[in-house]
């Protein structure tokens, strides 16, 4: 049985293609977890264990195998490397002790790995870089180690470094000398030993004054150089080779920190209207708490649940509290996962990551807890993305309305970066994601794993109307077929407001020409045009609507005759008063090679984008600022993508509305009147 000391929980993150999986793959054989090595090409890693990954052969879902070394116990996790999956990687933060930062040798730094770099330390977590791929670019090493330090901070220092032309690598923490590809080792050795002891006051003292530091000291200064981010050592490995493997393995064992050593994961605690910041203590005899990092769909036992321990105990058997509600739910089923494995177990201690399977209860983020008094506590973590790509779904069978909505409410549990809509206007469902790829392989997921047919299309583009000259109309409404008849009569102004202003009823009227008790239903049937549109069936703004006049009748004036007249009036006043359709310009930043600037703006200026800035980033790349019609997006993440070679990424913010071109306007019309007959 492990304790905490023995415990090393590492994330493994950087750009697709560095090389994450391959090296998990190439340290779980190290530590013999496995006969064979896996090979991302042959579909056989441990990690990348979903049937989709296999195919894609790329990682696509946070994934968990352990090492044990040294008396260790290392937890690996795999993470995805396309910017369209960073919501796994931010999740994946919240459980790791130290951020491996995977680095392609032959790439260099890639646009995923600048930002993962920015979020850990953001969150002050302890980061290591690994340059993967030696073998492929061993004459780069030297240049790739500068371009690191120049990018990521003078923090960054090799651990370790590559000899015999990176067939090897040797470790200069404890190594004082020898020969290396480049600089040498008891240049690096006094580099790394001098960066260490500057974190802590007494290392140095012992530094300055004999010459050595105590072995225990050295380890405690060095946890405390990783916390504060002082220290990012580089390492160097190939998970072809082999090369620096079982380097990287003792390196993780001897220094990487255990969870007493690590920076602690904030909390947050709301009490009544107050929330305040509180720290779990990681102490497997305290009171459970206990965060779900991740939820997955097993076909054979459900919903799976991972789990980093942060306080106290979890044990098989146990009664435990769920969220926010602290529903008492018992742990049937405990797991240590090795890729798609299950390990039962019976217990995981603070520290720890584990998972809990077939608890419905249990959503993404839910904290798992021992006493009422946490029922308020949640994990405080970084802030995700917002998904604005979207696909309208319906599902291509009738009857599958049901299985698709179940579908999509797990896609959504799995990756929280992927958001279900309503529009309700267009009677459509919504899946919105980071990407187009994000979306594309959701879509596959649905067909293959879910075998659930849909039809996807560009979602509805939120268009207004709204009018350009101020008018007036009169409306009677006089019906009288039997019975008691109907009568109102509304006289309306309508007048253009400014692009944004919303909507403004106004009563002018004086003396009672129509009753204060009919008003509101004039103002009701002015709503329900302006909820649906006059002339495309999209709702209107940036109208003042005028009430100056009308007639009532003693017997005949009910609500209904009003809620007509008013309803009429509008319409006829709208169609008056020269309308126009708006529609939502966003704000777009694209980040992309400079290479690639030439073909980016021209595409761009295709889909009537206004480029307003373009400037050169810290790594060269060209980001660009304009302002575009959403319309224009709708397949901009395969053409940035075809565009780049994949290098490209892009955001959007809403800005604000626009009148639309003439030829969409008369389109949106001639369909709206042709759906309207
Ligand atoms: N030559 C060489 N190729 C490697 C090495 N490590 C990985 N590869 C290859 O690089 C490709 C990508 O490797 P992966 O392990 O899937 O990379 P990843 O970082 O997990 O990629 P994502 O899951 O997409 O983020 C595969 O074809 C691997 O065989 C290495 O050290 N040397
Ligand atoms: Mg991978």
């Amino acid at each position: 049985m492990h304790t905490i000391q023995d415990i090393r929980n590492i994330v493994f993150t950087g750009h697709t293609g560095a090389g994450k999986t391959s090296l998990i793959e190439a340290l779980l054989f190290q530590a013999g977890e496995t006969t064979q090595q896996g090979v991302i090409e042959k579909g056989n890693t441990v990690t990348d264990c979903d049937p989709l990954e296999q195919q894609h052969q790329h990682s696509l879902y946070i994934s968990v195998a352990t090492a044990h070394h040294a008396g260790c116990h290392i937890n690996l996790i795999d993470t995805p490397g396309y910017p369209d999956f960073q919501g796994q990687v931010l999740t994946a933060l919240s459980a790791a002790d130290t951020v491996v930062v995977v680095i392609n040798a032959v790439a260099g730094i890639e646009p995923m790995s600048r930002k993962i770099m920015e979020w850990a330390s953001q969150q002050h977590l302890p980061c290591m870089v690994v340059v993967n791929r030696i073998d492929a670019a061993p004459d780069k090493l030297e240049k790739c180690l500068q371009e690191i330090t120049e990018v990521f901070g003078r923090e960054c220092l090799p651990l370790e470094l590559p000899v015999n032309h990176a067939a090897q690598v040797v470790e200069v923490y404890d190594h004082e000398s020898g020969a290396a590809d480049f600089s040498s080792v008891a240049a690096a050795h006094t580099a790394l030993i001098e960066q260490v002891v500057e974190a802590n006051e007494s290392a140095m003292e012992h530094y300055l004054e004999e010459g050595t530091v105590p072995a225990a000291e050295l380890h405690e200064a060095f946890e405390q150089a990783l916390r504060e981010n002082h220290l990012v050592p580089v390492c160097f490995t190939s998970a072809r080779t082999g090369a620096g493997i079982p380097e990287l393995l003792d390196i993780i064992a001897k220094l990487a920190p255990n969870p007493l050593e690590a920076t602690p994961h904030p909390f947050i605690r709301h009490q009544g209207e107050k929330t305040v910041e509180t720290w779990a203590v990681p102490d497997p005899d305290k009171p459970l708490l206990a965060h779900v990092f991740h939820v997955e769909f097993d076909p054979f036992v459900g919903k799976l649940a991972l789990l980093r321990v942060h306080q106290g105990s979890l044990k098989l058997g146990s009664q435990v509290l769920v969220g926010v509600e602290g529903n008492p739910v018992k742990i049937a089923h405990l797991y240590r996962l090795q890729g798609k494995e299950r390990i039962p177990v019976q217990q995981a201690v603070a520290g720890d990551i584990c998972a809990v399977a077939k608890i419905s209860e249990i959503e993404p983020d839910t904290i798992l807890h021992e006493r009422h008094e946490d029922d308020g506590v949640e994990i405080s973590g970084m802030t995700l993305p917002t998904p604005l790509v979207g696909f309208a779904l319906r599902a291509k069978k009738r009857g599958d309305e049901q299985k698709l909505s179940d579908v999509l409410h797990k896609l959504v549990a799995e990756d929280p970066c992927l958001r279900i809509e309503y529009d309700t206007a267009a009677n459509e469902t919504v899946l919105r994601g980071l990407g187009d790829l994000h979306l594309r392989i959701a879509l596959e997921r649905m067909d293959k794993q879910y075998h659930v047919e849909v039809e996807a299309a560009p979602p509805r583009i939120p268009y207004r109307e709204t009018i350009t000259k101020s008018v007036q109309a009169q409306y009677r409404h006089k019906k009288q077929s039997g019975g008691a008849g109907q009568f109102g009569e509304v006289q309306l102004e309508v007048e253009p407001l400014e692009r944004g202003a919303g909507f403004e009823f106004v009563n002018r009227i004086v003396g009672g020409a129509i009753s204060g008790s009919l008003i509101p239903a004039v103002e009701k049937g002015v709503r329900q045009v302006l909820a649906s549109g006059a002339i495309s069936g999209h709702p209107l703004m940036d109208i003042r609507v005028t009430l100056v006049d009308g007639k009532m009748h003693s017997v005949d004036s009910k609500e209904i005759a009003f809620v007509v007249a008013g309803r009429k009036a509008f319409m006829q006043a709208v169609a008056e008063a020269s309308p126009i359709i708006l529609e939502p310009l966003v704000d777009l930043e694209v980040t992309v090679p400079a290479a690639a600037m030439g073909d980016i703006s021209g595409d761009l200026a295709t889909r009537r984008a206004q480029i307003h800035d373009a400037q050169a980033d810290a790594a060269g790349n060209m980001v660009i600022q304009a302002k575009i019609p959403l319309a224009e997006l709708n397949d901009y993440a395969s053409r940035l993508n075809s565009l780049t070679g994949g290098e490209g990424s892009w955001a959007i913010q809403f800005s604000h509305y626009e009148p639309t071109t003439e030829k969409t306007q008369q389109a949106l019309m001639a369909k709206y009147q042709v759906a309207e007959v």
